[in-house]
């Protein structure tokens, strides 16, 4: 991957050998992540697939192995990007469901992989860690996660270990974008809170003021994924799977006060829901030596910056 090719395109392309597959690519990842890679190799080069249907995008469902293995192999795709999940809130109100498109649909993407000799990444999240885990999240650590979206998630970093394919992953923490719009998971609120602050002047959120979780700008989550994926497999370690990388940290009650910065006559109520239990299962922060060491991770953005950039994109 990523060698430059000697045509006038090189020249600001990095041309993939062959072509990259986006699964789940309308969500709020893939919306700003295929967006990115287009940018990177080409926009022939990516193709963007995801179970609805909407322009420049094939509907492809990461449970049919065999269109999968089809689309792999006519396409020539050497990269894959394994974004179809359901995630925290959506997927503990249908356990079964959630187990099967997130380990039964990975596995699906493995095979094809590994038949094609393709590389892949497939995201993991704060939701591997469970009630025991220390408030700061160590890289290492047991994974005793509460709820079944956050066991799929140990599964599928076991599974980057354990398949014999180039596969790696990231435990992201909950992402803050505008572009698209949170897709039914616990952090949903960091995101949903900006849409009714500029609408209404008033939100009322599904956790409490004093939760405190780790969260992270989209830009960094995009820049983060794509420098892990370009960086050489012999020197990344057996955290391959699931890298911890840390943004900021803070609490409802925080963000409040830097959206009052802009909005001061913005009000925030508090009903917690069953997400609340979800979001005391995981820890407040994590500790990314690790990534930082290995391939360079560094954050960009701080709760003030991530709160300016999202008024001022989503005003416009
Ligand atoms: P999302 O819910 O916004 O997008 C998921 C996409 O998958 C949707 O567009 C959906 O239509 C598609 N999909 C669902 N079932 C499918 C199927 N059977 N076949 C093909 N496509 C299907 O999710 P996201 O936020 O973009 O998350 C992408 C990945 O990142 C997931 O693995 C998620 O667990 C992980 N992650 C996300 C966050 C976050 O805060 N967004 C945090 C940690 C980890
Ligand atoms: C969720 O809340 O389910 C996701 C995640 C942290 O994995 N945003």
């Amino acid at each position: 991957m990523n060698h430059q090719v000697s045509s006038p395109m090189s020249v600001t392309m990095d041309r993939p050998s062959g072509r990259v597959l986006v699964t789940g690519a309308l969500g709020q990842i893939g919306t700003e992540l295929v967006e990115a890679l287009r940018q990177k190799h080409g926009h022939e080069a990516v193709i963007a697939t995801d179970i609805r249907k909407a322009e420049g995008c094939q509907i492809l469902d990461v449970m049919n192995k065999k269109e999968i293995h089809k689309l792999v192999t006519e396409q020539e795709i050497t990269e894959i990007y394994h974004l179809a999940a359901l995630l925290s809130a959506t997927g503990e109100k249908n356990p079964e469901l959630c187990w099967d498109i997130n380990v039964i649909g990975l596995e699906n993407v493995i095979a094809a992989a590994k038949k094609n000799n393709a590389r892949l990444f497939s995201p993991s999240s704060i939701a591997v860690f469970g009630p025991d885990c220390p408030n700061i999240a160590p890289q290492i650590t047991p994974l005793n996660p509460s709820t079944v979206y956050g066991r799929t998630k140990v599964v599928g970093e076991q599974l980057a270990m354990t398949s014999g394919i180039d596969m790696r992953g990231i435990r992201y923490p909950g992402l803050i974008s505008y572009k698209a719009p949170a897709g039914g998971g616990t952090t949903d609120y960091a995101v949903e809170i900006f849409h009714h602050a500029l609408k209404n002047g008033y939100y009322e959120c599904f956790v409490r003021e004093d939760t405190k979780l780790p969260m992270m700008y989209m830009d960094d989550a995009i820049r983060a994924t794509i420098e892990l994926m370009d960086f050489p497999l012999e020197k990344l370690s057996e955290s391959r799977g699931g890298y911890n990388i840390s943004g900021c940290s803070f609490t409802v009650g925080e963000l409040v006060k830097s959206i009052q910065r802009h909005l001061p006559d913005f009000i925030c109520t508090y009903n917690p829901d069953i997400r609340q239990t979800y979001a005391d299962s995981w820890p407040d922060e994590i500790e990314d030596d690790i990534a930082k060491k290995e391939w360079g991770w560094s954050p960009r953005f701080d709760l003030d910056r991530i709160v300016d950039e999202m008024i001022i994109n989503l005003e416009n």
